[in-house]
């Protein structure tokens, strides 16, 4: 079986991208370790820093659990961690808008 991709957007606040990059420099180990868990990997963000988007790619390993990480007591706290940069709904998670593929050429 394949791995999945997914790709989606995320919104930086304004004036934040030096800080936002600063601190994925200094990525959590445990958070590393709870996304490669969950089946994550070859995941990059980067930056549209006209429209304050952050595109992300990752790919996803079969039978992955990405589902469950928003319950996660370590990802919750990197979400806090990161709520001052970024547009979040009320309970502190980023906004995050799934983009669908229109081209892919291996
Ligand atoms: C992001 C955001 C995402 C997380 C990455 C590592 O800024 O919090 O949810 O997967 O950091």
């Amino acid at each position: 079986m394949a791995d999945e991709k997914r790709a989606f957007r995320m919104f930086l606040n304004p004036g934040q991208a030096d800080e936002y990059r600063r601190r994925h420099d200094a990525l959590w180990p445990e958070l590393a370790a709870l996304l490669r868990e969950s089946g994550v990997h070859d995941y990059s963000i980067y930056l549209d820093a006209e429209h304050h988007v952050l595109f992300a790619v990752q790919r996803l390993r079969p039978g992955h659990s990405t589902a469950a990480l928003p319950e996660h007591p370590v990802m919750r706290r990197w979400w806090a961690h990161m709520a001052d940069l970024m547009r979040t709904h009320e309970d502190g998670s980023p906004v995050v808008e799934p983009l669908p593929c229109m081209f892919h050429m291996d």
